[in-house]
């Protein structure tokens, strides 16, 4: 779409067939950089009513992510106020913080301060920075401050060690996986989408919580795991899977079958997956991002956070001499196109998973259904690694051949321990024994983005639009 003045469109531009409908979408996240610039998306597109951001631990700690979605919306505000009256910005940030926002409200809640069972926590600070966000909490005069009260509200910016939340943000009094529960509780059956861009803890603890409500959600696009691709946190694992990848183990695998959803296709939670192998070819130069300079408060804020991810992943080029900014000054927008596509795919994508509870996709199938929307998808059987000393949160593809019977029986798990169990039944006398000490469970069957509309290149315009970039 293009504009026949310099000001940006006021509506996303779109790919061709691309539809909008109105969507009720949650984020679940740990701010951090490429979270950030994502809320910024969501923020700006006018069919989407974000309801909740529900925090976890992950890039960062649970404080400075909390402070890093206050920062931001402080910078919001004053992107507001500076844009001029019937400006196109002063319209998209005027549905936050104009009069038509007065009964706006969007609830922030704290969740899990590091994984299931209160294992070792590990956070992203190598690539997001100190605080999650480049730093920006420590550079010299704070340019983006958290926000304070107005004056004369007689409140004072820090209430029991609590920062001031403003309007429309609103402190939830519960933690992240009630505050999901209790949207999904009011309001109808699969009417609500969550973005799940940081560790799965919170939708691990939610499910476990209260199963059948939690399985009145539409949808879940989840970013994590690689499957055909090496890792980035570890050598063979994606970060948000190697934060927690007990809570991936839940939602993935352990889920399936439950009674809660019965009436589910496959009986499974209607999760679609996008691991390192689509967002990280989910390229946009560093260059045309931070293009901006210091033209606005947000050109700004977004220059200002970008700059520890590029000089990290610039550092990733072999030498120097062969840095090529058209290969190595790249960024990966991970969490971006995660909630782009929470935000994009169809209505009738997400009902798929309502609505044929009998029938299952065939693994490995291409399968491309989104009403040629452009978003394509794969079933993928896969168990997440738990115990590896070197492997914690890998995504364990079985590519061994089986044959069609083997299929059935031998999927994902170890031969060996197969003849072992079936030799310790016949000595007990044929009666089935206990699988549950099992090394290798089942794993999990997983419906997995393989393509973004237009073959990937919609994307970066969609959030360069966004970005004002
Ligand atoms: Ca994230």
């Amino acid at each position: 779409m293009t504009s026949s003045t310099s000001e940006p469109s006021r509506d996303p531009p779109l790919a061709p067939g691309q539809k909008v409908e109105p969507v009720k979408l949650i984020i679940d996240t740990d701010p951090g950089v490429d979270d950030i610039l994502s809320f910024i998306l969501a923020l700006s597109l006018p069919h989407v009513d974000l309801l909740a951001l529900t925090l976890t631990f992950g890039n960062t700690t649970l404080d400075y992510a909390r402070d890093n979605v206050l920062r931001l919306f402080g910078v919001l505000r004053k992107q507001y106020e500076a844009s001029p009256e019937g400006s196109a910005e002063r319209e998209r940030w005027g549905r936050l913080f104009g009069p038509e926002a007065r009964n706006r409200v969007i609830d922030l809640a704290l969740g899990a301060e590091g994984p299931l069972g209160g294992r070792q926590r590990f956070t992203a600070s190598y690539f997001h920075g100190r605080d999650g966000l480049s730093s920006v909490a420590f550079l010299k005069d704070d340019p983006f401050p958290l926000p304070v009260p107005p004056p004369m509200t007689g409140r004072s910016s820090e209430v029991e060690g609590t920062p001031y939340v403003p309007a429309p943000l609103r402190l939830s009094s519960s933690d992240s996986a009630s505050t999901l529960l209790s949207h999904l509780r009011n309001n109808p059956p699969n009417t609500i989408r969550i973005a799940a861009i940081g560790p799965l803890t919170n939708l691990a603890l939610a499910w476990q919580k209260d199963p059948h409500t939690f399985a009145r959600v539409g949808l879940i696009s989840v970013m994590g795991g690689a499957l055909d691709v090496p890792g980035n946190t570890a050598p063979c694992s994606e970060f948000n899977t190697y934060a927690d990848p007990w809570a991936a183990k839940v939602l993935f695998e352990e889920a399936v079958g439950h009674e809660a959803l019965k009436e589910k296709r496959g009986q499974r939670l209607p999760i679609e997956l996008l691991p390192l192998d689509i967002t990280g070819r989910s390229t946009v130069p560093y260059k045309r991002l931070m293009s901006g300079g210091d033209k606005t408060p947000l050109s700004r804020f977004i220059t200002s956070i970008l700059a520890h991810p590029r000089q990290v992943t610039n550092s990733y080029a072999p030498s120097a001499s062969s840095f090529d900014p058209a290969v190595h000054d790249l960024f990966q927008a991970h969490d971006p196109l995660a909630v782009a596509h929470a935000c994009f795919a169809s209505r009738s994508q997400a009902e798929g998973y309502h609505s044929a509870p009998s029938q299952d996709a065939v693994p490995n199938e291409r399968r491309s259904e989104d009403e040629g929307r452009g978003w394509c998808y794969q079933e993928r059987h896969f168990a997440v690694e738990t115990e590896g000393t070197l492997t914690r949160g890998m995504c364990v593809v079985d590519r061994r051949a089986h044959g069609e019977e083997g299929e059935k029986k031998a999927k994902g798990k170890s031969r060996a321990e197969i003849v072992a169990e079936e030799e310790a039944r016949q000595a007990n006398g044929g009666a089935k024994i206990d699988e549950s000490e099992s090394a290798t469970g089942t794993p999990g069957l997983v419906s997995v983005v393989t393509e973004s509309p237009a073959e990937g290149k919609w994307f970066p315009d969609v959030f360069c639009w966004s970005l004002g970039c």
